[in-house]
């Protein structure tokens, strides 16, 4: 007699993982289940940002791993699943902070910027922001027009930002501009005369994130602000393959939680003979699809973890499972919600919110056309994006 399998880990990969990074997923969920879902569904539809979860999750230790000499990439991803499970917006606090913010100041910074930001960012004492994107410049950042010029001092600079997660929380702002037309990182307080960080309202997603859009009046720094090891677009793309490595876990957790959620539901609502709805063939059909999306989606990540912790990921590697995780789990998500029928609408089912939240993961970090457009021009040697 076989055993029975959990419907959100067929192949049970679970099985597989180590002690230490079964602990960490655990003690997430736990905070998940116990402090975020019980509140989520509230700020959403008030549209604010659930502040007093911060001290919660710094708890968690999540962003020391990606201090450690040698990071347990796949323990940091099940956090990042565990944390979707509750909301993608939690998990961008920590792809911003961790993937774009920690890994530039420990890869390009100087020893100053790390003394003074790595600890403080890695125990969520400082909240950080990273400012890439403009109103003019999304897919196409090396377009972008904001520009730094040297001073007596050190720089000056002037530009517009829009996007950042984190934004109108953060205590220092990366910010990339170019300076004599290569493309730098500034590490800059976001209480610096010039910095005006303005919220950005009205949004359908991401309700409970603090997004921001940055305006730089000549904003004067010293010669420190600049991360020396970052001189070209290569620098924050690099910082992207780390978010994006995040996001590939992360919207597991947004579609393992939208089908458990889902099939509990379909097991206790009668229809048709009072039956299950979880009896019908038809439905039956799509939780199998969806199982199987899933199931390719936990596939990938776990390789593409293992190909991280031993240092040998790929860019195009990494966009395959942005492209590909962030797909199937809204696909899940939309059928979910269309199988929760009229209970699927409610913030209070959660399935729903998963869902318009997942549309911003799907184009944030890069969007679909252009993780394609980079896996494409890794299949053919050909780049359709010059
Ligand atoms: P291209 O000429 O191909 O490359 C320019 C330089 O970048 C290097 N590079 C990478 N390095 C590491 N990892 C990657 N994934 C890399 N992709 C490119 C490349 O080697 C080169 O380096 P170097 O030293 O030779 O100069 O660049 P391109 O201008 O042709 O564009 C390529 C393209 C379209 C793939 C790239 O621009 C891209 O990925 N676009 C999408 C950008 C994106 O993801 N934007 C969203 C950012 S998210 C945001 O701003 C909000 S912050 C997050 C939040 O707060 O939520």
């Amino acid at each position: 007699m076989s055993e029975t399998l959990h419907p959100t880990d067929l192949y049970q990969l679970d099985a597989s993982l180590t002690e230490s990074q079964r602990a960490i997923a655990a003690r997430v969920r736990a905070f998940v289940d116990g402090e975020v879902l019980p509140c989520i569904a509230e700020y959403h539809d008030r549209e604010e940002v659930p502040r007093h979860l911060l001290p919660g999750l710094a708890r968690l230790n999540i962003l020391p791993i990606l201090l450690d000499e040698k990071p347990d990439y796949i323990a940091y991803g099940l956090a990042m699943r565990e944390l979707e499970r509750g909301s993608s917006t939690l998990r961008s606090v920590f792809s911003v902070q961790g993937g774009l913010v920690l890994h530039a100041i420990n890869k390009f910074g100087s020893n100053e910027q790390r003394a003074r930001w790595l600890q403080p960012l890695a125990t969520l004492d400082s909240l950080a922001c990273f400012a890439l994107t403009e109103p003019h410049f999304g897919s196409n950042p090396s377009g972008m027009e904001t520009r730094a010029e040297k001073t007596a001092g050190g720089y000056r600079i002037n530009g517009h930002k829009r996007w950042a997660t984190n934004g109108t929380a953060a205590e220092v702002a990366l910010v990339w501009a170019k300076l004599d037309e290569r493309v730098c990182g500034f590490l800059i307080e976001t209480n610096r005369p010039g910095m005006d960080m303005r919220p950005i309202k009205g949004k359908i997603s991401f309700r409970t994130s603090e997004t921001a859009e940055l305006i730089l009046n000549n904003v004067e720094l010293p010669e420190t602000a600049l991360l020396p090891g970052a001189r070209s677009l290569g620098g924050a793309m690099s910082c992207l393959n780390q978010a994006r490595y995040s996001i590939a876990w992360g919207t597991i957790g947004a579609a393992q939680a939208c089908l458990d959620e889902t099939i509990s539901y379909l097991k206790e609502r009668f229809q048709f003979d009072n039956k299950p709805l979880a009896s019908h063939q038809l439905i039956q059909h799509k939780l199998a699809w969806m199982a199987a999306d899933l199931t390719t989606m936990q596939l990938m990540a776990l390789r593409l973890g293992e190909l991280k912790c031993a240092g040998q990921e790929q860019p195009a590697q990494v966009s395959l499972a942005k492209m590909h995780n962030c797909r199937k789990a809204i696909e899940i998500a939309r059928t979910c919600r269309e199988l929760l029928g009229a209970h699927g609408i409610l913030t209070a089912n959660h399935v729903m919110r998963r869902m318009v939240d997942l549309e911003t993961v799907l184009t944030y970090e890069g969007t679909e056309h252009i993780h394609t457009l980079i896996v494409g021009s890794e299949l053919t040697g050909i780049k359709a994006f010059s």
